[in-house]
């Protein structure tokens, strides 16, 4: 047992090792990317043997570790609030299938969208499948939670979801480490049927699922991350789930004068709130996302009484992060004012590196389009969607990984036609393919741009599961190889690949264009390690 200074990401990863966990499988993404980062640099995870590789996708991670799980290991999958939707299916569905060996699922949400298309809540994902939720309020919970997540999760068969939001990953605490477990050896499950879901057993499953539930909410009940106290001033009482009861605490050093349920355990705690709610019938509900607590709350108790505020009514911005002011405003305290920010600190839109890839296949896309018009590019997500922003001004979509080839089709079948599609190799691997095989399956006329610069540039430059073998994949499925280009994006070759764009944009058919040349911070990082 030792004290650590560790990032809420790092807490929850050094959790996992100390909890026996024997593998981790993610796929990055803002702010998930450093637990699974954590695990692959620790010498303790080295010496255990821990699996770490990055995975293709949330869906191959998640399935990947519900295997390991089926095989009786702890496994733990990481992802960011978005990758959740790409892994949906197995994650539904391992709530009804259980787990062998614990799984916990750590999922980070990004409220304010700092690096997101969106600012979804995997609260509402795990009610949805119906299963435990853990939500850290500090490092040390971080770390704790992952730590009894596995056992937690074994007890009762399921899957466990710890959720984290931004501050929480990203902010450093020192945190206590407790004794090691060791890992869990090689298991069949003792229901030898019990991942089969066919129907017949899909629906015993699911009424087991079902009839977990009230113990589930007992748990919360008794959850050492849930608890009541009584400040003694009932005019309010307030729920403070995750991250929000730090921000609630920094408001009071001298201690919180009102009743404060915290909530670090869901399903809800019954009893606790019935408690709470038994104390005042005021209450304000600070939760770091959406307002589910709070909606859910509306409808928990038959108490017409009961008069709850929060996001709903506008006591707290219906969107993007909570933090201490904001608390402190919603609680009618002095909200404090830091100074100005200088005027000599330029506003610095995000933008590509001087020098990249990206830049040179831009200009030579750009110039390729030129006697079509505009609005025929749809873009994927990584670091060439900074092309959208001036002065490329070169894309007209970014929806979610993979809809760039998707999309373009779609518009070709409309008679877009030329539409292209950028997208860069880890996207490419990650759920650009099928799409691919769809446009071979109509021989839709789209041109397809992978900007390969052999990394997952956008996250930190982790391992792209497409290095080495986006041809193959090309061929494989069936793109025709006279349409199949690979070309340099460097100045020096501007007219060269402007020309082979141009071909391919009058072709009626399916093209591929590899624009590859290494990201220049990863070839750099890899001189540095050197
Ligand atoms: C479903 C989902 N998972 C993860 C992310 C986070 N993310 C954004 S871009 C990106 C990687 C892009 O890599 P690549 O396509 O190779 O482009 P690069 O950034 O290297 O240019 C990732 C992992 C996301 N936005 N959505
Ligand atoms: S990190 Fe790499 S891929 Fe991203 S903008 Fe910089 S050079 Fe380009």
């Amino acid at each position: 047992m030792e004290k650590m200074v560790l990032l809420g990401d790092e807490a929850i990863a050094q959790g996992a090792l100390d909890a026996g966990m024997s593998g981790i499988y993610a796929y990055p993404g803002t702010p998930s990317t450093e637990i699974t980062e954590y695990v692959q640099a620790s010498r303790q995870a080295q010496a255990d043997g821990v699996h770490s590789e990055w995975s293709a996708n949330e869906k191959t991670a998640y399935e990947a570790a519900l295997g390991m799980s089926y095989a009786g290991k702890r496994a733990m999958v990481c992802m960011k609030h978005v990758g959740l939707n790409v892994a949906a299916d197995p994650f539904m569905n391992s709530a009804i299938t259980g787990v062998g060996g614990g799984m916990v699922a750590t999922i980070a949400d990004d409220p304010s969208m700092h690096s997101s298309q969106n600012e979804q809540d995997s609260r509402f994902f795990a009610r949805f499948a119906l299963i435990p939720v853990l939500e850290p309020s500090n490092q040390q919970e971080a770390y704790d939670m992952a730590y009894n997540g596995f056992s937690f999760s074994e007890k009762y068969g399921l899957p466990v979801m710890l959720r984290v939001t931004t501050r929480m990953s990203h902010s450093r605490a020192m945190i206590q480490t407790a004794s090691r477990r060791e890992q869990n050896p090689l298991q069949l499950p003792a229901d030898a049927r019990q991942f089969v879901l066919l129907p017949s057993i899909a629906r015993v499953r699911y009424r087991k699922l079902l009839d977990l539930q009230p113990q589930l909410e007992s748990e919360s009940d008794r959850s050492p991350y849930n608890h009541l106290t009584d400040g003694g001033n009932h005019k309010l009482g307030i729920i403070a789930c995750g991250i929000a009861h730090n921000y609630l605490l920094e408001n009071f050093p001298e201690g919180v004068p009102y009743p404060v349920l915290k909530i670090g355990q869901y399903p809800l705690p019954g009893q606790l709130i019935r408690k709470l709610t038994a104390l005042t019938q005021n209450i304000l509900v600070l939760e770091e996302g959406y307002p589910i607590v709070e909606e859910m709350l509306k409808g928990f108790l038959d108490n017409s009484s009961l008069k709850v505020t929060g996001r709903l009514d506008g006591t707290l911005p219906r969107d993007g992060e909570l933090n201490p002011d904001l608390v402190a405003a919603a609680l009618g305290l002095p909200v404090r004012q830091g100074p100005p920010v200088p005027t000599f600190l330029a506003n610095r839109p995000p933008s590509m590196c001087k020098g990249c890839g990206h830049i040179d296949t831009y200009h030579a896309l750009l110039e390729a389009l030129k006697p079509y018009g505009e609005g025929r590019t749809f873009s994927d997500i990584g670091c060439y969607t900074l092309g959208a922003l001036p002065p490329f001004d070169a894309i007209n979509s970014c929806v979610d990984m993979g809809a760039s080839i998707t999309m373009a089709k779609g518009a070709a079948d409309a008679g877009l036609v030329p539409s292209v599609a950028v997208i860069g190799d880890s996207t490419f691997t990650h759920s650009g393919i099928t799409g691919l095989l769809d446009a071979v399956n109509e021989k839709s006329p789209i041109t397809i741009i992978i900007s390969d610069n052999e990394t997952t540039g956008m996250t930190g430059g982790q391992k792209s599961s497409a290095t080495g073998h986006i041809e193959k994949i090309c061929l494989g499925i069936g793109v025709d190889p006279e349409h199949l280009h690979i070309i340099i994006p460097l100045k020096k070759y501007h007219e060269q690949n402007v020309a082979v764009i141009a071909g391919e944009l009058a072709h009626p058919g399916v093209s591929v264009v590899i624009s590859r040349r290494e990201c220049i911070q990863t070839a750099s990082k890899k001189k540095r390690n050197q």
